[in-house]
Formats: structure tokens, C-alpha cells, sequence
């Protein structure tokens, strides 16, 4: 019997990946203020299409690149020409394939996609992959003129901790700041899911601004002009149901750089997620996201009055301050929030890292290898652009990338920095630099074990009495077994330093760099070599014409079909964003072209007769049984 099952819930396994064939036609377009931005799939705004999946399914996305029409000589242009898609978060397996192979670092795992070209990123969500992740860009300063978009995986365990989560709000509220004791299975309530996708906005394009930060006296801070939500540069409505009791709202900041601020008037935001890892439920006022971070916070909806939600975007001096609304069906929106973001209850910018810990796990033990990076702008730097650039232990990270590909062994200017392959690899990121900077790393999510307050200066492991290392002592011992607070992309205050943890057994050449776009143009970021990698010219995919992959796909793709999301459970997925401007729709619909293949049907049918056999062998056993016992 035991067999059986097994076998059945193998079965299920095979039924539920599904595999979701998506194209990406990139092309430049002009909004209505005749602003060039980069479009996907004649999408109006600068934020793509959602893709929406399940652990374990297989993607697969043809990207074709029609960002520039003609050739320029200028190496910026040239630069913005061509494209990568990388996916920010997914810690890819390496199934067939090294999963560091789809990162879509040009230079480092792939070649960039030339004008004109076209590439696959074909790769599997692991199962233990769930939760909230974008795509972007890697090219240039792509991603700020629209070549980003959701990556959302589904998985019914996140579902379910979700529901247990409002189960306990409902016995406890939302007064005390932990929630602890959740019970084993959740009541039935009614929780809506919501995107929440903010960046900074500029009246001019990414390319334009890239100019002038790259000019011989350019500052690394352009101006921050505005903000958009969910694409839209105005203020977003999201409609609940009528029998809404709870929604979760997924938060991404996608912006180029400023950290965004989110305050749900008259209510608590329970924080569940941080970068794709389920965190313990940690009721917050106010919620603080750094460029490249995700939250999931989930909100019990106390009053059916509209709700304001308000949303600083932070520029170099305060806050461009916006009014969104949760409305019911038919309702109007108020009077916007025109007080101080600053002012706002529990208002604090600061990684709160003891606080969002995951569900699970525990400290990652001793150290084999302790690294520490000082970062900084080098006024006297002037390479290769003749501009000052962010240097991190003296080089930028330019320097890192190779004319070839770091992954066939090619090398830049200066070698990749050697992790120990499968230790336990500490980093110390400091900032010697006086502003907050937004650090993510490529192929790991780490354990924050310790961050400084400002001006606690820099944390150098051999310097043992310093007010960094007093702390990182101190934090490393609070910690005891517990697990710290574990996520992609971490926001570090100026003249203090970071200290991540992680275990260095995913094979590849990983990046760790500041997520601001224009201080990554700028050079600030290393790269990190990981395990010994033997990779041949023939395991990598190579951009190829267009004509001929048409073919091809119509060979392999069987009868179209538009899948709609399940709606899995507890969590409904209802996307109804709603917009003064444009009309901005949840954009899982946008998705062109998204069909289970002519071979994964032919496996349903197979898993289908298997399941028949098996119940009508588990009815004969049955029955066996029973004319034994009579
Ligand atoms: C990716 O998948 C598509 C079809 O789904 C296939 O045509 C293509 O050859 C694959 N490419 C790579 C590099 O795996
Ligand atoms: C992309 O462009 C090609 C060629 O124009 C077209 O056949 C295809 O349907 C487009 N795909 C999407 C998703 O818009
Ligand atoms: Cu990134």
C-alpha cells in the first residue's frame, strides 16, 4: 500500500509541472510624453508582463531583441543594443544544464543578445523555489526603461502558511508585534492576492540619464522625479471582493535606485516573506523596500470605508509621496495623505534584521572563509569611460568581466574572487561611502547576521575591537542556533558595513553588486568565482537569427492554449489593480503565449491510465480483503 502511494504521489508530481512557453518581443517604443522606453510585447509602460508559476515547472522564453533599429558607433549605444534577461532570486538547480547558465550576465554566463537576435532561457523552478521574483534586464541600464516584470511561483505549502498565518490573526489580532503559536491548518477565510511593484521614475530615459552619469564629472545620483506603481505613474486602486477578509499583497521594488516606503492607513502589515523565503509573521506600521527586495505582508482588511495606502519613493531629499486606495466594488477614492513620510508610525529605513527570520532553519556554522569588501567612489578612477567609478577593494567591477565568458574560462582584467567550494562563506560588505546602499547577490540567498548602524564604520575581521566587530559579536551570539533573517538583496547604511553568510555549493560566476542602476554602470560590484567549473562552448546557448527559430517552434509547440492561473486554495488570485491613467490590468492575461506542450499532454493522458490502474487495483485489493473478512 505504501508502494501505492508513493507511486501515486510521484504520479501527482509529474501532473502538476506544467510547461509554460513564453516570447519576448523587446522593442523601443515612445509613451505620450514622447519618451523612448523599451517595450515588451507592445506593452504601453515600463513594466513587462507577469509570468506566473509553480514550483517545479519547466519555463521556457524566447527572447527576441529589437531594441535598436539601426547601428550606432558610441559605446554607450552599442552597449543598450544589445540585452539579457536575468532572473532576479531564482536559485536555478542544475538540471541538465548549470543553473548559473540562465543568470543572464553577459560577459559572465551568457554572450549578450545582439540586434536582431534571439535566445531561449529554458530552465526548471526547483521545488523548493516559492515565492515572490522579478526579471530584468542585465544590459546597459535596460531595466529602467521597461525591460523588467514579475517572476511569481506559486506552491500550495506557501498557500497554506499564508491561510494558518490570518488563522492566528483572527484569535490574536494585530496588536503585538511576533505572532507566535500558528495552528497546523487554517479556517476558511477569504485572502485576495495583490501586487505591489514600485520603482523611481525619471522624465527623461535611463539611456538619456546614463549619459550625463557617465560624462567626466557625472553624479552617480541622478535626480528622482517621480514613481510608478504597478507601471502607472499615478495613484493605483485595488478592488477588493466583497467577501475579501485578508489580501496578501506582493511587494517588489523594481526601481534604479531609492529605497520606497509603504504605510496602510489604520492597519498593520504582517510581514511573511523576505526575498522568497517564508519569515516567521512579524506585524509592522510602516514597510521598507530597498531596490531588488520583495516582501509579502499580509493585511487584514478592518474596515469597508476605502483604505488609503501611502507610498514614499525616496529621493535625495525626502519622499515623492503618493495615495493609493483600497476600495470596495462602486467606491471613490478620498482626500490623499498629505502629511511626512518621515512622520509616518514606525517610519525607519534600516534592514530589520532581527525581526523578518525565516520559518525554519538555523545559523550556518563557523566560517571557512571570511572575506572583507570596502567599497567607495574613486574620484581618480576614470576607466574605461573617463568618468570617477564605485571601486570595491580598489577594482570595478567592469574589470571582473571578460571579452568571452568568465564560465568558458575566459578572463577580464582581474580574476574572479575564489569562494571555497561547499564551505560556509562569510562576507563583510562595507561601505565606505556615506550614503544607504541596496547589495544583491547572485546564485544564493545569504543569512544577514549582522548590520551596522550608521557610522559604525566597517567590519575587517582582524581588527577586533572595532564598533563593527563589537556588534557582529554581539549579534553572532544572540543568534545562538536560530536562523537570521535570509534574502537576496540587502540595504546597507552608509559608513558601516554588512555580514552575510552562506554556504558556497552552487557552481558558477555570481555577482554581488549595488542594485542602484546607475552605481552598478558605475562599477560597484565584484565577482565571485564558485567550485570548479568545467563548462564546454557546446553547453552554452548561443543567440541565433530569428527566421530560423520560427520554424522550429512551430514543430514543437502543439495546440495553443491559454492557460489561466489556477487559482490554488486559499489564495485567490484576482488582480484587480485598477488605475486612474491607463487602465493597468494584473498583467497575467499580457503573457502571449503560454501552452503545455504536445509531449506534456501525451504525459497527462499516460499518468491519467496509470492513476485508473492503480484505483482499480486499490478496489480488487479491497474487495479481496473484504470477501476474506466474510
Ligand atoms: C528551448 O525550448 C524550445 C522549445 O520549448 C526549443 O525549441 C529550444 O531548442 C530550447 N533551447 C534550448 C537552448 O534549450
Ligand atoms: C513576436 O513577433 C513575432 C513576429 O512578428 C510574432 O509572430 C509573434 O506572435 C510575436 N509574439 C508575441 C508574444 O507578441
Ligand atoms: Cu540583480
Amino acid at each position: 500500500m505504501i508502494l501505492l502511494w508513493t507511486l501515486v504521489v510521484w504520479l501527482q508530481g509529474l501532473v502538476v509541472a506544467e510547461t509554460h512557453l513564453y516570447e519576448f518581443n523587446i522593442t523601443t517604443a515612445a509613451d505620450k510624453e514622447g519618451k523612448t522606453f523599451i517595450s515588451i510585447n507592445g506593452r504601453t509602460d515600463t513594466l513587462g508582463p507577469t509570468l506566473r508559476v509553480k514550483s517545479g515547472d519547466q519555463v521556457n522564453l524566447l527572447v527576441n531583441n529589437e531594441i535598436c533599429e539601426q547601428n550606432y558607433a558610441d559605446a554607450l549605444m552599442q552597449d543598450y543594443c544589445s540585452t539579457s534577461i536575468h532572473f532576479h532570486g531564482l536559485i536555478l538547480g542544475n538540471d541538465g544544464l548549470l543553473g548559473a547558465l540562465h543568470d543572464g550576465v553577459p560577459g559572465v554566463t551568457q554572450h549578450s543578445i545582439p540586434s536582431h537576435m534571439s535566445y531561449w532561457y529554458n530552465f526548471s523552478i526547483p521545488k523548493n523555489v516559492c515565492g515572490t521574483y522579478w526579471y530584468h534586464s542585465h544590459s546597459s541600464v535596460q531595466y529602467g526603461d521597461g525591460l523588467r516584470g514579475l517572476f511569481l511561483v506559486e506552491c500550495e505549502e506557501r498557500d497554506k502558511y499564508i491561510n494558518r498565518v490570518a488563522t492566528r490573526l483572527e484569535e490574536v489580532g494585530t496588536t503585538s508585534d511576533a505572532i507566535a503559536e500558528l495552528p497546523t491548518s487554517g479556517q476558511d477565510l477569504k485572502i485576495q492576492e495583490e501586487v505591489i511593484a514600485v520603482s523611481d521614475w525619471y522624465s527623461k530615459s535611463s539611456i538619456d540619464i546614463l549619459r550625463e552619469v557617465m560624462a567626466p564629472n557625472g553624479d552617480p545620483d541622478p535626480r528622482v522625479e517621480g514613481s510608478t506603481t504597478n507601471g502607472d505613474t499615478g495613484s493605483v486602486a485595488f478592488v477588493v471582493d466583497e467577501e475579501t477578509q485578508y489580501i496578501v499583497f506582493r511587494v517588489v521594488n523594481m526601481g534604479m535606485s531609492g529605497t520606497n516606503v509603504l504605510h496602510i492607513d489604520g492597519h498593520r502589515m504582517c510581514v511573511i516573506e523576505t526575498d522568497g523565503i517564508l519569515a516567521k509573521p512579524y506585524m509592522v506600521d510602516t514597510l521598507a523596500i530597498a531596490p531588488g527586495q520583495r516582501f509579502s505582508v499580509l493585511l487584514k482588511v478592518e474596515s469597508r470605508d476605502p483604505i488609503k495606502i501611502i507610498h514614499g519613493c525616496s529621493k535625495m531629499m525626502g519622499y515623492i509621496t503618493k495615495t493609493h486606495w483600497i476600495l470596495r466594488s462602486g467606491q471613490l477614492r478620498g482626500n490623499a495623505f498629505t502629511g511626512r513620510i518621515r512622520d509616518l508610525p514606525g517610519f525607519d529605513v534600516a534592514e530589520r534584521y532581527l525581526d523578518y527570520v525565516p520559518i525554519s532553519g538555523s545559523l550556518l556554522p563557523e566560517p571557512a572563509q571570511q572575506i572583507s569588501l570596502d567599497y567607495d567612489f574613486a574620484d581618480e578612477i576614470r576607466e574605461p569611460f573617463e568618468t570617477p567609478m564605485y571601486v570595491v577593494n580598489g577594482n570595478t567591477m567592469n574589470e571582473y568581466f571578460s571579452e568571452g565568458l568568465l564560465i568558458l574560462g575566459d578572463r577580464g582584467r582581474r580574476d574572479p574572487i575564489l569562494l571555497e567550494a561547499e564551505q560556509v562563506v562569510e562576507i563583510a560588505i562595507n561601505s565606505i561611502d556615506h550614503m544607504r546602499h541596496p547589495w544583491h547577490m547572485h546564485g544564493h540567498t545569504f543569512q544577514v547576521v549582522s548590520v551596522g548602524q550608521k557610522r559604525d564604520g566597517p567590519l575587517h575581521f582582524n581588527d577586533a575591537d572595532s564598533p563593527a566587530m563589537r556588534r557582529y559579536k554581539q549579534d553572532v551570539a544572540n543568534w545562538g542556533d536560530r536562523a537570521p533573517m535570509t534574502r537576496d538583496t540587502i540595504n546597507i547604511p552608509g559608513h558601516s558595513y554588512a555580514v552575510i553568510r552562506f554556504v558556497a555549493n552552487n557552481p558558477g560566476y555570481w555577482l554581488l553588486h549595488c542594485h542602484v542602476e546607475w552605481h552598478m554602470a558605475k562599477g560597484l560590484g565584484v565577482v565571485f568565482q564558485e567550485g570548479d567549473l568545467e563548462v564546454s562552448t557546446l553547453s552554452i546557448p548561443e543567440p541565433f537569427e530569428k527566421g530560423k527559430v520560427k520554424q522550429e517552434q512551430e514543430a514543437n509547440t502543439g495546440p495553443t492554449q491559454t492557460s489561466e492561473p489556477v487559482s490554488s486554495g486559499t489564495v485567490a488570485n484576482t488582480g484587480h489593480a485598477e488605475s486612474e491613467l491607463s487602465g493597468y490590468s494584473s498583467a497575467d492575461g499580457a503573457i502571449e503565449e503560454e501552452s503545455t506542450t504536445a509531449t506534456s499532454k501525451i504525459r497527462v493522458l499516460i499518468v491519467y491510465i496509470c492513476i485508473m490502474c492503480i484505483v482499480n487495483l486499490c478496489i480488487w485489493h479491497y474487495g479481496l480483503r473484504e470477501s476474506q473478512r466474510t
